[in-house]
């Protein structure tokens, strides 16, 4: 074994986003693409002596290939144990479960989550460190300035690696470690359930299915739900992973969801629904006839987080929401008595607040909720706590939801995406609507009020860590809210998000199709951006 020194030309396009780099495919496996953004990682978070690194993956073309290459660059640049799932395969709660458990340096993610696999589809390398969270803006920060300034690039000369093989293969410089991804992960879930209610729940006649997606959880959900909890055969739908993902998104979106969105709106629906994303870390959960709109999954959660051995005893816990998440949370924690924080969007915002124990419990809109069990959202463990809550109420989806509104009262709530943006056109479309005030944006749209605009500005309570211009949040009519956004997560162009929530209290209309509820909002959320005519767009491209 030697390590070789390979020279390469920077890169001027490896900028992280909101979770690591996505690019397509074709570029991140261009020669020496992968490896910059690797080594500007190991340059910019060295290990010490002795360190391992978890390697995980959605099992999305180019990842086992991408694993290898993983595994030999960390062991040339001094890791001393490269610990990879079989098959190249961990999602990312499971890399973050891991991470925590070995006490790893950190974790390299072969993924690009929810965006289109395959070769003409994106790949993506997202970086979490020792606590198990997402690498932190500086870090990021540092990790591009590396990118353009390295000359070369380090690896490892070498058979090749097997990574079917479950076991350790000695290459010299340090060891490999292929390990079942399943096993920890579960191990870690187990504690915090009431696994035989469950269990008893889904021997005893609820209906319940699982929408992998033909992604990573596929092997995870058999293993938890059909082996473990006793649910039949045939829960698990689409669960083997596949390199493109059987040629659709693994995007939890009724687009893409249609066995199982026609099952759930069909004349027979099961008791439960549940999807996930590529690597496992988003989920979407639908009752019959219904989709569960994350943010109020998030604050159901809260609601009744006392029903989950986690969280039940103890004292008052914190929670957290990002900023364009709907108010469903706030609205339980200030019933509650919760300590409550609001953060710009992406995990590793949650992180510093999760290792201080200031909160406890989190979610964001993109159907992503967590808890402090592991620093990343969790996908399984939010229909675990679903099916968790529902075991010990007794209740149906929609009941438990009805009444949950009849206490709280409803955020009605949609993300209407505008995408295919020259990012040039969604950058001016942006600085023009932090340069309004509300006077000006009220005076576009007569139908509706404006009473405020700002733009999302934060310091970490915890490190001090800093960030603006996250999102423009304007207040609107009676107590409506719009929220622009540019998408951090696609690998081209830009993507418009502009969020929409409209509150109505307990005792009101709590039971309308948002569709209606917000089309108003809409209508003045285009306007006031002059969205059909700077981007030629007259509605949006996906709504969820
Ligand atoms: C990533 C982050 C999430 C964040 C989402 C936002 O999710 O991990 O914390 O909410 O991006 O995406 P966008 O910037 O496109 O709105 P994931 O699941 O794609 O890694």
């Amino acid at each position: 074994m030697t390590i070789l020194r390979c020279p390469i030309s920077p890169f001027d396009d490896q900028k992280p986003g909101t979770s690591g780099l996505r690019r397509p495919t074709r570029v991140f496996s261009a020669p020496g693409y992968l490896e910059s953004f690797l080594q500007a990682i190991f340059e910019a978070d060295p290990p010490p002596p002795g360190a391992a690194l978890v390697v995980g993956g959605d099992g999305r073309y180019f990842a086992d290939k991408a694993a290898e290459t993983t595994a030999r660059m960390a062991l040339a640049n001094g890791y001393a144990r490269v610990i990879i799932g079989r098959g190249g395969l961990m999602s990312t709660p499971a890399v973050s479960a891991l991470i925590r458990r070995r006490g790893a340096w950190g974790g390299v993610i072969l993924s690009a989550s929810h965006n289109a696999g395959g070769v003409d589809g994106d790949f993506g390398v997202k970086y979490n460190t020792a606590s198990g969270g997402p690498a932190s803006q500086d870090l990021g920060d540092a990790i591009h300035r590396r990118t353009l300034a390295l000359t070369e690039y380090r690896t490892l000369s070498g058979p090749a690696v097997d990574l079917d093989r479950i076991g350790e293969q000695d290459l010299g410089a340090g060891t490999i470690e292929i390990v079942d991804p399943t096993t920890d992960y579960l191990a870690t879930l187990e504690p915090l359930f009431d696994f035989p209610a469950i269990a008893a729940l889904l021997k005893g006649g609820f209906r319940f299915r699982f929408d992998a997606m033909n992604a990573v959880t596929g092997p995870y959900a058999h293993a938890l739900f059909e082996d473990r909890l006793g649910a039949p055969p045939g829960t698990v739908m689409r669960g083997r992973p596949l390199p493109d993902f059987g040629g659709e998104p693994p995007d939890p979106h009724l687009d893409h969801l249609a066995a199982l969105a026609a099952e759930m709106f069909g004349p027979e629906p099961v008791d439960l629904a549940a999807a996930s994303d590529g690597d496992g870390d988003r989920n979407m959960i639908l009752g019959p006839g219904l989709v569960v709109s994350p943010g109020d999954s998030l604050a159901v959660i809260a609601a009744n987080a006392r029903l989950l051995p986690a969280f039940e005893g103890g004292g008052s816990f914190g929670v957290a929401r990002s900023m364009p998440t709907s108010r469903a949370l706030d609205r339980v924690a200030e019933a509650l008595g919760l300590d409550f924080h609001e953060t710009p969007t992406g995990w590793k915002w949650f992180s510093s607040l999760l290792d201080a124990g200031t909160i406890r419990l989190c979610g964001e809109e993109s159907f992503g909720t967590g808890s402090d069990h592991i620093r990343e959202k969790d996908g399984l463990w939010a229909v675990l706590c679903w099916l968790n809550i529902l075991a010990a109420r007794g209740t149906s989806v929609g009941e438990l939801l009805g009444d949950h509104w009849a206490r709280f009262g409803r955020d009605y709530y949609q993300r209407c995406d505008f995408e295919g943006l020259d990012a040039d056109v969604a950058g001016r479309l942006m600085a023009d609507l932090g340069a309004l005030s509300a006077s000006e944006a009220d005076a576009l749209c007569p139908d509706l009020t404006v009473g405020s605009i700002d733009s999302l500005a934060y310091r970490d309570p915890v490190n001090g860590a800093s960030a603006t211009d996250q999102g423009i949040r304007l207040s609107v009519g009676d107590r409506g809210r719009i929220t622009y956004r540019l998408s951090g997560t696609g690998s081209a162009g830009a993507a418009l998000r502009v969020y929409l929530e409209q509150y109505a209290g307990p005792g009101e209309a709590l039971h309308h199709d948002p569709r209606q509820v917000l089309a108003p909002l809409l209508a003045a959320a285009q306007t006031i951006a002059g969205i059909p005519a700077r981007t030629g767009l007259s509605g949006p491209t996906a709504i969820s």
